[in-house]
């Protein structure tokens, strides 16, 4: 049989929706979703199989403008993934779709030169009268060769997303074995779930002076995972926040965090977080390297 394979980047603002999309494409959740701006901090694959068709989905940290070094590593590993792919799909959040914001992308990415399409996002948000002009004049801007207007969370237009995706793959192998469904492993799923948790009980500045890893990952004989995880704060306040009074705060994030991943796994996990004080975590080169980033 002939088979097709490709790339496809997600590409776009914080918060767009891009984890989301990836997440109900693949069907399993494989990359952490919340409402807080900047919560995908590296690329990430979502694996999708359709007919004989392999679609890989390169889930991105949005695209922002950084300060810190670790903002910046964010946003290169974001526009590194443009390199390599066969197609780029901006996903844009319709309610929140401005032009002067989108300009800067738009425009960096056409200077890619990669195939690119429009993805409108969270169509549920708003009049469907709307989306028209918003999308004229965003393909005026970018000269995308298809737009799509999807809800995400709702799966309206997924399918036919995809669809057109996998018409759009080149022939070639496939590049991952057939029921794999993301390139992440579970020790980084592990931290990513943790992480998840810091962003939606934390509140303020705390989940972005964070930075999750896992140390340790093992495997016992009756099935179980024995999983370490390091929670590196930048100062003592946040680490005061992270535990809560008398370690409430840190029993609920692990609670939170042990049930996603035994729903994943479908075994039992014994986690155990640790909080560390690490000033200056976010330009330390070995943090981006743990992540990735570098
Ligand atoms: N109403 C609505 N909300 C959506 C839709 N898609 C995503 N969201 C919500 O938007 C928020 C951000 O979603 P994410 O998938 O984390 O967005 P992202 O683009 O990956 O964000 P970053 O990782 O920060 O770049 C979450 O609260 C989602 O539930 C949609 O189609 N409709
Ligand atoms: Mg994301």
């Amino acid at each position: 049989m002939k088979t097709k394979c490709g790339y496809v980047t997600l590409l776009g603002r914080p918060n767009s929706g891009k984890s989301t999309l990836v997440n109900e494409a693949v069907g399993a959740k494989i990359s952490i979703v919340t409402p807080k701006a900047q919560t995908t901090r590296f690329r990430a694959n979502g694996i999708v199989l359709r007919g004989n068709t392999q679609i890989i989905l390169v889930d991105t940290p949005g695209l922002f403008r950084p300060s810190r070094r670790f903002d910046r590593a964010m946003v290169d590993a974001a526009w590194d993934s443009v390199t390599g792919a066969d197609l780029v799909c901006l996903v844009v959040d319709a309610l929140r779709a401005r032009t002067d914001d989108l300009a800067e992308p738009i425009k960096a990415l056409a200077e890619a030169r990669r195939p690119r399409w429009l993805i409108l996002n969270k169509i549920d948000l708003l009049p469907r009268e709307r989306l028209l002009p918003i999308a004229d004049t965003l393909v005026n801007l970018g000269g995308f060769q298809e737009v799509f207007m999807i809800s995400a969370l709702r799966r309206d237009g997924v399918e036919s997303l995809l669809d057109a995706l996998a018409a759009a793959m080149p022939v070639g192998p496939y590049l991952f074995p057939p029921d794999e469904l993301t390139d992440q492993t579970d020790r980084m799923l592990a931290a990513e779930l943790v992480r998840e948790q810091i962003f939606l009980q934390m509140r303020e500045e705390v989940p972005y002076a964070t930075s999750v890893e896992t140390e340790s990952y093992k495997e016992w004989r009756n099935g179980a995972v024995r999983v370490e995880v390091t929670i590196y704060v930048a100062r003592a306040s946040h680490k005061r926040m992270l535990l809560g009074e008398r370690g409430t705060q840190i029993k609920s994030i692990g609670l939170r965090a042990r049930l996603q991943l035994e729903a994943f796994l479908e075994r039992r996990v014994h986690l155990f977080l640790n909080v560390k004080e690490r000033p200056g975590w976010d330009e330390e080169p070995a943090r981006m390297r743990a992540l990735g980033l570098q």
